[in-house]
């Protein structure tokens, strides 16, 4: 899967771009603003959110990047926006897959459509072609091109971000002199919310999912708010992560925060309370897997991962072998569920004798008796 990963990191075309070039003011005070990041082409999930929140003409909405890529209908999703886009109150930034039209002929590119799903596949179905139709990639990029040239131009008219009275948003992150920050790390900084930064305002990323920011040990999709550093990472990892969901800023017209969410889980109803008493929570994220694996039953196994020496029990369907070396085969969280009968909880996956779930986006385990096997509730939103 290593391919998976080279579109985060092409892009270093020694691109002049600052983010100072492609910046637009605003002012959104007094008036309700939704922000909304990584919508990755999960244009159902994407109306279900903006109904969600309630979202009228009379609230600004900002889309913080990454329309495209990995989910199942980018073409429609980025069609629907630029629609929206139209009205005076609907601000979009541009995000690192978003420049999938001025990568047509990155030698990359088929290299990633095996692992992902791309516009281009999109592409492909809609014009009952495959690959094998083009005799050379430029072929395949003209004919993209042909058909999609406007929005190519669209996606270049993007800012790269958007700044107001009190905030910045940005895809990824800043560098130190903001406004100097070249447009390609602007688009694919890593980790941005681990980091400071100067500006007196607050900085609003998606780009980077939120759980990967384990606080407490805790493996969470909510929007992470960071008072004293002023940061807010918005991407709930929408068909990045396993239990991910799309996940809603909402700036009222006051000033103060709240948040929604909205993914493809089922959910279920819990029949019977379970409690736990003692436990110190353990998450790890991607890539960081490695773990050893000592005595274990078909439920759970002792393990320690290996780069933060830390012990724990490891569901054991979840751990992978390969060359004699043992992975955790996801994100993992060790963390078991307090769940109160009478509540509904999304479920993640089902395995021997216990139920991944997740509630107000945090992640966690309960046993299998204490919900309704017979109340499963569709998903937010179906994608067959
Ligand atoms: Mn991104």
């Amino acid at each position: 899967m290593e391919s998976c990963r080279l579109a985060d990191s092409t892009a270093e075309r020694g691109d002049p771009v600052k983010l100072k070039d492609k910046l637009i003011q605003l002012d959104i005070r007094g008036r309700r603003t939704i922000v909304i990041s990584d919508i990755h082409g999960e244009l159902a999930l994407f109306k279900q959110l903006l109904k969600k929140t309630g979202w009228s003409d009379d609230d600004r909405l900002i889309i913080n990047g990454d329309i495209l890529d990995k989910g199942q209908d980018s073409l429609g999703t980025m069609k629907f926006i630029r629609e929206l886009a139209e009205s005076d109150n609907v601000y979009v930034i541009e995000g690192n897959c978003d420049r999938f039209f001025d990568e047509l002929e990155a030698d990359w590119l088929y290299a990633y459509m095996d692992c992902r799903h791309t516009a281009a596949h999109e592409f492909l179905r809609e014009t009952g072609t495959t690959l094998e139709d083009y005799p050379a990639q430029s072929d395949f990029a003209r004919a993209v091109l042909e058909q999609y040239g406007d929005f190519q131009q669209w996606f270049r008219n993007l800012p790269t971000a958007i700044e107001t009275e009190d905030y910045l948003f940005v895809h990824a992150g800043i560098e130190a002199d903001y406004l100097e920050t070249p447009r390609e790390v602007a688009l694919t900084m890593p980790e941005f919310y681990s980091r400071t930064h100067h500006l007196d305002k607050t900085v609003v990323v998606g780009h980077y999912p939120a759980a990967n920011f384990v606080e407490d040990g805790l493996y969470s999709h909510e929007v992470k708010v960071n008072q004293a550093r002023r940061i807010i990472a918005l991407d709930g990892g929408n068909q990045v992560k396993a239990s991910g969901q799309l996940n809603a800023l909402i700036i009222e017209a006051d000033g103060s925060l709240d948040t929604m969410s909205v993914d493809a889980h089922p959910s279920r109803l819990v029949i019977q309370d379970f409690e736990v008493t003692l436990q110190e929570p353990h998450s790890f994220t991607f890539p960081d897997y490695e773990i050893k694996a000592f005595e274990g039953d078909a439920h759970f196994t002792f393990a320690e991962h290996l780069s933060s020496q830390t012990q724990l029990m490891v569901k054991t369907e979840w751990i992978k072998e390969q060359d004699g070396r043992h992975y955790l085969n996801d994100d993992y969280t060790d963390l078991f569920l307090d769940v109160t009968a009478g509540e509904e909880v999304k479920v993640v996956g089902e395995y021997a004798g216990y139920v991944l779930i997740k509630r107000n986006g945090l992640v966690g385990w309960v046993p299998e008796e204490v919900l309704d096997t017979s109340t499963d509730k569709a998903s937010d939103i179906s994608h067959v």
